[in-house]
């Protein structure tokens, strides 16, 4: 453990006591100070690549020091990567974007292989008339483009991976994250192989020691997946898969591959552990689901959010996020009154489709009890479901929703008591 990731756990733990203190309408449950660095160190380094404004302490949030994994006790902590299980900070976001610093992190418990750019391949084979492989350089001289997209994991916000009813809508939903992603889009790469009658799958495999494999519809390979190796204007970061991971806009977060070494073209979908097992649903039946394949679109109010405390009665700006990985957000709707009636929100531009997109709402709070949640519809017309609702399509009840990993997009609501504090009452 070096001196500065200590330092900061410390100062994360006199977080608690702070938050009392903090001035502002809004109080953060997360407010801290940094740790100080050298002089030396911190001029060098601002010089260099520039650094944060030292009262800005916001951070992921590491949920396997937080002992926390599928709402149970972590596995296997010591064994477990450093960037294996790290969470966004969305009450602390503006706009759309998720700094690259604070993108969330989901490795499946292994230490980012550390690849030379410089001796980096690519290799596309199977069902092709060329076998091809493309050097970091090969592919930075392609036909490139920039596209802001979401990367979600399939169990975000379910009591399967979080528990019931997390404080903060970070540890509740963090496990999402939006950036511009650059690259060259995989369609470039099948044309240039040739692609072979009877193909209909491409399988993508890491080059970490996982071997993380997971199968793309070819129709999608060739619709608007990327090849990516930029991120937020520059090379994708570590966690996120240097120098190349693909880029699935929309798709549950698992087909994502990162540290992307090979690309091959079959007829067949592999239907190893993380396809079948790891990333499928379990119906009650004991029976697993097909492939899931788009999230479902999904709104969650960012601010205020549960930890944190409105100081008085008086005007506040609701806002929050919305996606869905079936395009663009249409409406969102808000509720301050527990879903009784609902209002439309303002979609902040730009809304993109297969990406994050900015509501706000203003409201006025009266200082009584009151239950705020937002809805969203996407451009197909499909609107976030209740609990009850979500239950309903599962055609499962509540004992059972721990055991569904994946999809679960039900509302958020969040009480703010006579007191100011902000709650999670999602299962209550
Ligand atoms: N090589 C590799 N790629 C991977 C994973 C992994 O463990 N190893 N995790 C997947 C999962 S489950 C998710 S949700 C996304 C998360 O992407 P991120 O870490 O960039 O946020 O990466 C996917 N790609
Ligand atoms: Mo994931």
């Amino acid at each position: 453990m070096d001196l500065k990731q200590s330092g900061r756990r410390q100062f994360w733990k006199q977080g608690a006591a702070l938050a009392g203190l903090a001035a502002g309408a809004i109080r953060s449950a997360t407010a801290q100070t940094r740790a100080a660095e050298t002089p030396e160190q911190s001029a060098e380094e601002a010089r260099a690549y520039g650094e944060r404004p030292r009262f800005e302490t916001t951070e992921r949030r590491d949920h396997r020091l937080a002992g926390q994994f599928h709402g149970a006790p972590y596995p296997d902590s010591g064994s477990r990567g450093p960037y294996s299980d790290l969470w966004t900070p969305l009450q602390d976001l503006r706009g759309i974007i998720t700094p690259s610093g604070l993108h969330f992190t989901n490795n499946h418990g292994y230490i980012a292989p550390d690849i030379d750019p410089q001796q980096y391949q690519l290799l596309l084979h199977g069902m092709v008339d060329r076998s091809l492989i493309f050097t970091l350089d090969d592919l930075k001289n392609l036909p490139s483009v920039s596209r802001i997209h979401f990367v979600e994991c399939n169990g975000n916000g379910s009591p399967h991976f979080n528990g019931i009813n997390p404080d903060s809508v970070q540890d509740a939903h963090g496990l999402t994250s939006c950036s511009e992603w650059t690259g060259v889009r995989l369609s470039v790469l099948l044309k240039e192989a040739g692609v072979q009658k009877g193909a209909h799958w491409v399988d993508a495999e890491s080059a970490d020691e996982l071997r993380f494999t997971r199968s793309i519809p070819l129709d999608k390979a060739i619709d608007d997946v990327i090849v990516a190796y930029g991120q937020n204007g520059e090379a994708t970061r570590t966690e996120q898969g240097y120098p190349v991971r693909l880029l699935v806009p929309g798709w549950v977060g698992s087909y994502n591959i990162k540290w992307l070494r090979r690309l091959k073209v079959v007829d067949q979908p592999e239907m190893g552990k993380w396809s079948t097992n790891m990333y499928t649903t379990l119906r009650p039946d004991g029976k697993r689901r097909w492939f899931d394949f788009e999230m479902p679109p999904k709104s969650i109010i960012t601010r205020p959010s549960g930890g944190q405390r409105l100081a008085s009665k008086g005007f506040y700006e609701i806002t929050g996020l919305a996606w869905s990985g079936s395009g663009a957000i249409r409406r969102v709707e808000v509720s301050t009154d527990g879903g009784r009636t609902w209002k439309d929100a303002e979609l902040q531009e730009p809304v993109l489709r297969k990406a994050h997109t900015r509501f706000c709402f203003p409201w006025t709070w009266n200082g009584e009890e009151a239950v705020i949640e937002s809805r969203c519809t996407d451009e197909l017309g499909e609107v976030q479901p209740t609990l009850d609702g979500f239950l309903k399509k599962y055609g499962i009840t509540l004992d059972y929703l721990p055991s569904v990993n994946t999809h679960f997009n039900a509302i958020q609501p969040w009480k703010i008591t006579p007191e100011g504090n902000v709650r999670n009452v999602m299962f209550s």
